[in-house]
């Protein structure tokens, strides 16, 4: 069957979802294709970190609601290095900005759930299998559901769809250039039913490798240990996992509650960029074009940026028949992809062991961090970065009001 609409979108993750919101806030018409189930997808457990820029755009698709309730705002992070422990206060350091914890899992529910009230259409378990006609002004997706075929005529493709999904193949090779840096190590990721042991997120070095604390709710702990490339889930009893989180995360004074271990998953470690974000009538954004280490937090905050940037540059189209942002999309969203690439490598390789670093990088990591301790401009480049440079800005244009009131 053919089908038609103004937006074709492939993928219903964080960057799919929000921009099919944002365009029916609009009046703009979009299909939302999902290969996987609603409950699979509801149920991945990625991210769980907002920058504001986030919040305030999921606020403008009116999905805030329950992040209200539940979200936890944090003024500052904790990195550690060795059991030493140096705050970074957010919110001082960057004029008033903070970071929310919420978990993608919810996010990705109130977008589903607001997607499911417009009455608007998202099919699941429906996989896009080609996207074709992207040198005209009707490109097509060849989508199967429920067995049979489908094709959807639309003016635009949003290719939303995953590092793994079929829009990145669909620009000609040689037209790509693709960025790749794949670290000596991988991230094990628990969910444990235990609170957490402190009110702030701690990100810390150890000799014996990196780990993370981080929270779902006052119930739920979220945390991480850096594993081997080669390791799998058997490698990893749970005694292991406390036994590795006391020792890299512990410090004088402090002891990490343990509980019962709810998830383990196992997550690469890579950065990746492929340009352009965009061919003829189609758009990538989020992991369709690019993804990076979790040290930063980056990930799903970069996909919420690139919709925001393509939700603008549809609507010059449609609103005022202009062609210029869409023209300028790759270029726009570069500048910021390059600024979330550095910060999240440069996140990555403070805090993680590399078991193929020299004596020399290795006095070169120290030396980085006894400069985040003693440099208070060397942490407010962390912190606007962790923050998000929207943010920055924001909060540069509201004290700039504020100062000629
Ligand atoms: P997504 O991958 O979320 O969504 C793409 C969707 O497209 C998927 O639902 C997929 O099923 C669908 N799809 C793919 N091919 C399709 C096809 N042919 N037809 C139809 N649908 C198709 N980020 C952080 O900030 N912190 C973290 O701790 C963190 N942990 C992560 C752990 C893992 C295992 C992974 C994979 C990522 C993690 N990330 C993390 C990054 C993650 O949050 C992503 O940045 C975020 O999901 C990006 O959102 P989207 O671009 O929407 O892509
Ligand atoms: C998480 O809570 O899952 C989380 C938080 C910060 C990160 C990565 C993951 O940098």
């Amino acid at each position: 069957m053919t089908h038609y609409t103004q937006v074709g979108i492939i993928g219903a993750g964080p960057a799919g979802l929000l921009l099919a919101q944002l365009l029916h806030q609009q009046g703009i018409r979009s299909v939302v294709l999902e290969n996987r189930s609603r409950e699979r997808v509801e149920s991945r457990q990625r991210a769980g970190l907002l920058e504001q820029n986030t919040v305030d755009l999921l606020r403008q698709a009116g999905a805030t609601d329950r992040l209200d309730q539940q979200g936890l705002v944090h003024d500052g992070v904790i990195l550690s290095y060795n059991g030493q422990r140096h705050r970074i206060d957010l919110a001082k350091l960057t004029g008033g900005s903070r970071v929310t914890i919420y978990a993608q899992t919810e996010v990705v529910k109130d977008l589903i759930q607001l997607r499911l009230n417009t009455g608007e259409p998202i099919l699941f378990e429906a996989e896009a299998t080609s996207i074709d006609g992207l040198d005209g002004n009707e490109p097509m997706i060849q989508y199967t559901h429920n067995g049979e075929s489908h094709t959807l005529i639309c003016d635009f493709v949003a290719g939303c769809d995953g590092f793994h999904g079929i829009s990145r193949q669909t620009i000609p090779e040689s037209l790509t250039t693709a960025y790749d840096n794949v670290y000596p190590y991988c991230w094990l990721g628990i969910l444990a039913k235990v609170p957490p042991s402190t009110h702030e997120l701690i990100y810390a070095y150890h000799d014996r490798g990196f780990a993370l604390h981080s929270m779902r709710s006052p119930e739920i702990s979220r945390l991480y240990v850096q594993c081997d490339v080669t390791d799998t889930l058997a490698d990893w009893p749970d005694e292991r996992i406390w036994a590795e989180l006391q020792l890299r995360l512990g410090t004088v004074g402090w002891t990490l509650m343990e509980g019962p271990i709810l998830e383990k998953t196992i997550t690469p470690m890579r950065s990746f960029v492929s340009e352009p974000m965009q061919y003829g009538r189609l758009f990538l954004a989020g992991d369709s074009a690019h993804i990076v280490p979790p040290t930063g937090a980056k990930g799903l905050n970069m996909a919420v940026a690139d919709t925001g940037q393509l939700f603008h540059a549809l609507m010059d189209w449609y609103q005022n028949g202009s062609a210029s942002e869409l023209a300028n999309y790759t270029a726009c969203c570069m500048r910021r992809v390059w600024r979330v690439q550095e910060f999240s490598n440069f996140m990555t390789e403070l805090l993680h062991h590399n078991p193929n670093k020299t004596p020399f990088e290795a006095q070169l990591q120290a030396s980085r961090f006894n400069q985040l301790i003693t440099s208070q401009m060397a942490s407010t480049v962390v912190a606007e970065n962790y923050v998000g440079l929207a943010a920055k800005r924001a909060s540069e244009a509201q004290q700039s009001v504020n100062f000629h009131v």
